[in-house]
């Protein structure tokens, strides 16, 4: 019996902790989220905030790859013809936080590119992050990674039961996946210095949230304890 020492309870609830049966997902590092021009930078964001994760995933990477525990990125975006953008969602996303339409939302023209459109410069990756072969990239058009995506399939040809969720944003794509994830049947572990928000408050509520009701979609770590762990 393996166990991470987490809050509420020790990970996994069953003990079972192996590189075969557990994936380490890398949500959403792309430069629209947390590079210079992008998305949440034009927004106004503080992207201090959301890179604040890219060194400790950077560590936890290196050592899942090192013991073959399965590894995946997701990536927010677009086609090109926007055929898969909602009308909400683009009108939200240009919409300033002070409410005022200032044009540039997802899918308009940006120092990045498009805005979350594949292929574009904005879309990718960050370089510190980026997938090496044989590492499945899950693109998705929404916020949650299993919606309209072949996610679960792969999971489950891979005979994963475990998944370690880092990335960002903390209250929005990383929860959105852990509730997903949870409710399809994974044990579910974030890792909270591995995840950011664009707002710290946001960040340590979605951290509560996931503690209630004795773990109610899970636990919560850190990449210290996980990596503690693996090696044990
Ligand atoms: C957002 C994400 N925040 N990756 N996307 O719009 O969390």
């Amino acid at each position: 019996m393996i166990h991470v020492a987490a809050d509420p309870y020790a990970w996994p609830y069953n003990g079972d902790l192996r590189p075969e049966n557990t994936a380490l997902v890398v949500i959403d590092m792309q430069t629209d989220f947390c590079g210079k021009g992008g998305y949440i930078d034009l927004l106004g964001y503080d992207i201090s905030l959301t890179r604040a994760c890219v060194a400790p995933i950077q560590r936890v990477l290196v050592e899942a790859r090192r013991r073959g525990v399965h590894v995946l990125h997701t990536r927010e975006g677009h086609r090109p013809d926007l055929s898969d953008l909602p009308a909400n969602k683009r009108w939200r996303s240009r919409r300033t936080r002070g409410g005022r339409d200032t044009g540039v939302g997802i899918g308009d023209p940006g120092p990045c590119g498009r805005v979350l459109v594949r292929g574009e410069p904005g879309w990718e990756i960050i370089p510190e992050l980026a997938p090496l072969p044989g590492e499945p990239i899950i693109d998705k058009p929404g916020k949650g990674s299993f919606c309209a995506t072949d996610l679960d399939l792969i999971l489950r040809q891979r005979r994963v039961e475990n998944l370690v969720l880092t990335g960002i944003t903390t209250d929005v794509c990383v929860h959105t996946t852990m509730r997903e994830a949870n409710d399809r049947g994974y044990e579910c572990l974030l890792l909270s210095d591995c995840c950011a928000a664009t707002d710290p408050g946001n960040h340590a509520a979605a951290l509560k949230m996931i503690t209630m009701q004795n773990g109610v979609f899970g636990a919560v770590s850190t990449s210290g304890a996980l990596l503690e762990a693996l090696a044990s």
